[in-house]
């Protein structure tokens, strides 16, 4: 029996009628430099219009004027990508909108991205990431992969549309303390669940820890498949991934009351 998925992530229609338009240049940014905030404006609205081609010339003179790599992933680059996920959700957008966007994002993180990782500190673990089986999705998972490589942990990233096999074989081969699952679909984010079943019927549950993230995803469902933390944002799961290997690596997660109903729903 297919699992009833409910993602308790409910949609705001008030919100996604608001149009990014409306506070630009007005509300966002005020605490940077004019020049900055400008410039800000402009990486955004270039996400949004998906403009790759022109992303980088935002990105390097941000760089030079002292911003960091993290400020622009968590500032104009989030702001702008999630515009595109309004628009997309009110049919304002299509998918060809949606891909240049991606396009511009994943341009944008070319450049980032060793920046981030020259931050690397001396190695504290091995984390297995993928996204799971059935979604294409990779722009959060790189995110993720990229600062958990600064923050000294040594990624082993599976990709996109990772079977739960795969996960299994990794974990054999590379025996990490961590296993992290991105989904961003509704209708695919029960492979996290199908993915960490297959871990336990291995048995080698014991031997990770399973983070979960992904825009769907929420407490709840972590608890409900009996994950070890869910990761809102990358700077989370770093959080979470050093408290793993940290003092917490012995708590384990998951509401066991929640992951019966499950199994109970299932075998129904
Ligand atoms: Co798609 N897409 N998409 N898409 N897409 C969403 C997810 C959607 C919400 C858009 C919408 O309707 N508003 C919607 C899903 C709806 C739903 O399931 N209820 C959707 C859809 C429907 C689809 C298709 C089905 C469209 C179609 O074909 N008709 C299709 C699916 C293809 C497939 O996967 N099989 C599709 C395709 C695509 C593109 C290929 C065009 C492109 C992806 C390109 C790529 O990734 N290489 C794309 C994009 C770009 C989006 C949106 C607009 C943006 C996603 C993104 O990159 N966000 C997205 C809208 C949205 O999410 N609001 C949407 C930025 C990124 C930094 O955030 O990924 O959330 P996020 O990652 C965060 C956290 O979630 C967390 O940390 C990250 C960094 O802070 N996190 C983790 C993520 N993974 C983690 C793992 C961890 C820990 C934390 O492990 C430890």
């Amino acid at each position: 029996m297919p699992l009833d998925i409910d993602t308790e992530i409910e949609f705001n229609i008030e919100d996604l009628q608001y149009d990014i338009e409306q506070s630009r240049a007005t509300d966002r940014w005020n605490d940077a430099p004019d020049n900055v905030k400008d410039i800000f404006h402009e990486l955004e609205w270039n996400i949004i219009e998906g403009e790759f081609h022109e992303t980088t010339d935002f990105i390097n003179p941000l760089l030079e004027s002292g911003v960091s790599a993290r400020t622009l992933i968590s500032g104009p680059m989030s702001t702008g990508i999630a515009e595109v996920g309004r628009r997309f959700k009110m049919d304002e957008y299509f998918l060809p909108e949606v891909m240049m966007s991606a396009k511009c994002m994943q341009a944008a993180l070319v450049i980032i991205k060793p920046l981030i990782i020259a931050e690397k500190a001396e190695s504290v673990g091995t984390c297995v990431i993928g996204t799971i089986q059935g979604d294409l999705h990779d722009i959060g998972k790189n995110i993720v992969s990229m600062m958990l490589e600064a923050a000294g942990f040594d990624v082993v990233d599976l990709g996109v549309s990772t079977p739960p096999e795969t996960f299994i074989e990794a974990i054999r081969e590379h025996k990490p303390q961590i296993v992290g699952f991105s989904a961003l679909l509704t209708t695919t984010m029960n492979m996290q669940w199908e993915t960490l079943k297959l871990i336990t019927a291995e048995g080698l549950r014991d031997d990770v820890k399973v983070m979960v993230g992904g825009a769907p995803i929420s407490q709840v469902w972590a608890d409900k498949i009996g994950a070890d933390a869910y990761c809102a944002d990358a700077l989370i799961a770093v959080d979470k991934a050093k408290a793993c290997v940290g003092d917490f690596k012995d708590l384990v997660g998951g509401a066991p009351e929640l992951r019966d109903n499950l199994l109970a729903m299932e075998s129904e």
